[in-house]
């Protein structure tokens, strides 16, 4: 079973607007920080190509993980470590057929029904959430709270990564609650120090 721990940083260029996604990426893995994923919601698909060609050499060379949202095609060709599929998204089974064995596939799940499923079907880890109201996704699910997160922990044996609306003041609380992960876009992105807030969010999980 993967070890998923810490921060997990997702970098959506609509939400970083004029920040770099380069300078983001280093003040990240300066801090700390591991596991990073390339969420382009609305681009083409030679813009998320791109993107990710470029993005995933720095990562990895930092020694960082690199997952790309929704297109396992796109992970499959740059190299990257893996691919993040939400609920409409090619099967998991599929997915995994496109990108060849040893890499990760973690699935977004909302509901209880939905984390169990991810699991048996073979699922490293699951997203879960949002966790607290989110202005960063269209058309969010439902919010989950910090109950329905004990939940699915108590029935989920795979790494969870807590997700939405997650910032340095409920971080600690999102982590004693028995997330492995918690993964932010704005809390760093829409930051006015990006660098400064990774780090106050990384002490506030380890405090
Ligand atoms: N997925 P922020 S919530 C991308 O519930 C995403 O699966 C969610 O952004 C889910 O950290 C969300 O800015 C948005 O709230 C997370």
């Amino acid at each position: 079973i993967l070890r998923l721990s810490g921060l997990y940083l997702i970098l959506d260029p609509s939400v970083a607007g004029s920040r770099s996604l380069t300078d983001l990426i280093q003040a990240a893995l300066d801090a700390g920080v591991r596991l990073f994923q390339l969420r382009m919601k609305t681009l083409e698909t030679r813009k998320v190509y791109e993107m990710a060609a470029a993005l995933c050499p720095l990562v990895q060379k930092g020694g960082g993980t690199f997952i790309v949202n929704d297109r396992c095609d796109v992970a499959a060709v740059v190299g990257a470590d893996g691919a993040h599929l939400g609920q409409e998204d090619l099967p998991l089974v599929d997915a995994r057929a496109i990108l060849g064995p040893g890499k990760l596939i973690g699935i977004s799940t909302h509901n209880l029904a939905q984390a169990t499923e991810a699991e048996a079907g073979g699922a490293d880890y699951i997203g879960f959430g949002p966790i607290f109201p989110t202005a960063t996704k269209e058309n969010p699910d439902p919010v989950v709270g910090l109950a329905g997160l004990r939940e699915v922990r108590a029935k989920v044996r795979i790494p969870i990564v807590a997700i939405g609306g997650i910032n340095a003041g409920n971080i600690g609380e999102v982590k004693s609650t028995g997330a492995d992960c918690c993964a932010v876009v704005s809390a760093v992105l829409s930051a006015p120090d990006p660098a400064k807030a990774i780090k106050g969010l990384l002490k506030a999980i380890e405090g």
